[in-house]
């Protein structure tokens, strides 16, 4: 399918989802309305009443937001028409990230499972629908995780576990040159080496490793703060029948790429691999270009030795074998990189002149260290290896590709080894104040997120901050930090400024055009599901041409397919996004 009929494809589709959402809205209002006096109904197509429009879990803290001044709202049950709460908003708030006054609809105490919606003006004007219920976060969470599967490089996406996004191997990778910037005496430029399989690291083909670091962490992390929930959980991937959970099993796919990115000879790992030029909007096997592993660099490899390091942990605690076994090559590999970033402390990747693809350049790399140091000493149990001293240096903000310093804050807090006790309580300290700033944040916001600074992916952010408070909430039990959580999971599933659910194929009002190559070459209508949108910012206005976005951070988004700066999606913003929503699917309650 050619761009143009692609985007006629995406207007059609837009058109008729509005179409159809009035309709739902009409029937969900009209319903409602039932048994009341003479309501008429208008849908609220204009965002008034901003919700998640996926649910709640029954217990959970439960709060709209409405963008009109009234009295009253209702929450209406779809099923029986009737009004089940009826509450007062409160204050009106302007909020300098949106421009726009919101006040707040609280209904937690509406806690019986059904669909619902939230209405206005004697049910006249109701929001989407959602549900309430212990399983509200399955299906979503399954899908945030399947979307790794379906971004796999390397491997036939097959009708059974793809459905309907079903496509052939792309870039399988098993001859690759050596870039110049990356050739040694043992490889020199033009040698072959094979580095097949891995996740593409985005919209675009290419697999690059202080990404792919950052994201299979987060996945490692997850394994180790719910290991019960991993056990059961099972997203249908060609893996799950074996014995290995699902988790673990779709980030191996990565990690196992990742091993191969390091030169065995030095134990220096390349910072990518990849494309001289990003390719067009082609399927993977069509986009043929030559692949190169470009440039070692500090940053890679410090993320390449610290991911490894935090996989032997998890490894070993594993009960298959085969996973025990591997943990031991991911330590060797770690050790091996570290000692050759320990020689190499100030290689910074810039691109070399004939190649444009993502740079992920990181030109501090002091976090990076303390990052892999820790890992290795909690790995190894090497107290010596632990940095004391540089933990207090790191600056407290939410971790990302270009910033691993509250990684390693984040897995020292969980870790455990009585001898390092110090170090770890001195971690907690810093988790827990970072997550009780980050709740603090969010009660004074008028969006009621802890998020005011709007970055590209910043979606991810929220999902990130999320991330810290889960993390505190399991070292303290402390449920003041529920609320906030489920306040990010909100504004991620619709109750935003752009009121849009940022995760494509779930919502309402769902994101369709994302800037995904696959998902704009297949020729299917919709997008890959269970992949979050980069999300609102102001930092590249210009991505597409015609297309004027509103200078306000929090509304700064285009759903439009040529938006790389708002809509594109990453491996590095799934990851928190599978950790928020796994961990609120195994809450239940
Ligand atoms: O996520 C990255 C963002 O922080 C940078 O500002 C941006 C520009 O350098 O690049 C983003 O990463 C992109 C990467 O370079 C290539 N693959 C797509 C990534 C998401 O947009």
């Amino acid at each position: 399918m050619s761009l143009n009929s692609k985007f006629m494809a995406m207007k059609t589709l837009s058109i008729f989802t509005l179409i159809l959402a009035i309709a739902l809205c009409f029937n969900s209002a009209s319903s409602a309305a039932q048994g009341m006096s003479g309501a008429g109904t208008v849908p609220d197509t204009l965002g008034r009443i901003l919700v998640n429009q996926v649910g709640y879990l029954p217990n959970s803290v439960k709060i709209a937001l409405l963008r009109v001044k009234t009295l009253t709202f209702n929450v209406v049950d779809i099923n029986s028409g009737k009004v089940v709460f009826t509450g007062h908003p409160g204050p009106f708030k302007y909020w300098d990230q949106s421009g726009d006054s919101v006040c707040t609809a609280d209904f937690s105490t509406v806690t019986t499972p059904g669909k619902y919606s939230v209405c206005l003006d004697n049910n006249s004007v109701c929001s989407y629908s959602f549900e309430i219920g212990e399983g509200v976060y399955s299906d979503i969470a399954k899908a945030s995780l399947k979307a790794f599967y379906l971004n796999r490089s390397g491997m036939e996406i097959t009708k059974e576990f793809g459905g309907k996004w079903a496509r052939p191997e792309g870039h399988p990778d098993t001859v690759v040159f050596i870039h110049s910037s990356a050739a040694s005496a043992n490889r020199p430029e033009g040698f072959k080496i094979a580095s097949p399989g891995g996740w593409y690291d985005a919209g675009d083909y290419n697999k690059y490793i202080v990404n792919s670091g950052i994201s299979t962490y987060t996945l490692l992390l997850f394994c180790q703060v719910y290991p019960e929930y991993c056990k059961n959980f099972k997203d249908n991937i060609p893996e799950s029948s074996n014995n290995i959970p699902d988790v673990m099993d779709e980030l191996l796919y990565n990690l196992r790429w990742m091993l191969t990115m390091q030169d065995t000879g030095d134990g220096g790992v390349y910072h990518k691999l990849t494309n001289k030029k990003f390719s067009d909007f082609s399927m993977p096997d069509k986009a043929d270009d030559a692949r190169y592993v470009v440039s070692k660099s500090t940053a890679a490899s410090l993320d390449f030795a610290a991911t490894m390091a935090m996989a032997s942990r998890v490894f070993a605690n594993s009960e298959t074998p085969e996973l025990k076994e591997l943990g031991k090559t991911c330590l060797n590999a770690a050790k091996k990189a570290y000692a050759w970033a320990k020689s190499n402390p100030a290689i910074y990747f810039k691109n070399p002149p004939d190649i444009s693809t993502g740079a992920y350049d990181d030109m501090e790399v002091r976090d990076e260290f303390f990052w892999a140091a820790t890992e290795l000493g909690l790995a190894e149990n090497n107290l010596a290896l632990i940095p004391e001293k540089e933990l207090a240096m790191q600056e407290i903000r939410v971790p990302s590709w270009d910033y691993s310093g509250m990684s390693g804050i984040l897995s020292l807090s969980l870790g455990v080894n009585p001898k390092a006790a110090e170090t770890i309580a001195e971690a907690q300290k810093i988790i827990l104040a970072f997550a009780d700033k980050l709740v603090e944040k969010s009660e004074n916001s008028p969006y009621k997120v802890s998020l005011d600074f709007f970055k590209w992916g910043s979606n991810s952010d929220v999902a990130n901050q999320a991330i810290i408070k889960l993390v505190a909430y399991k070292i303290s039990k402390d449920k003041k930090y529920l609320a906030s959580i489920q306040g990010d999971v909100d504004y991620l599933l619709g109750r935003n400024a752009t009121a849009y659910c940022f995760v494509t194929g779930f919502g309402a009002k769902q994101v369709l055009n994302i800037h995904h190559r696959p998902s704009g070459a297949d020729g299917v209508t919709e997008p890959y599901p269970g992949f979050l949108a980069g999300g609102p910012n102001t930092i590249v206005l210009d991505d597409c041409p015609g297309i004027t976005r509103s200078r306000f951070p929090a509304k700064s988004y285009a759903d439009a397919l040529c938006s790389y700066s708002t809509n594109e999606v990453a491996i590095n913003w799934n990851a928190p996004l599978f950790f928020l929503l796994g961990a609120m699917d195994s809450f239940k309650k």
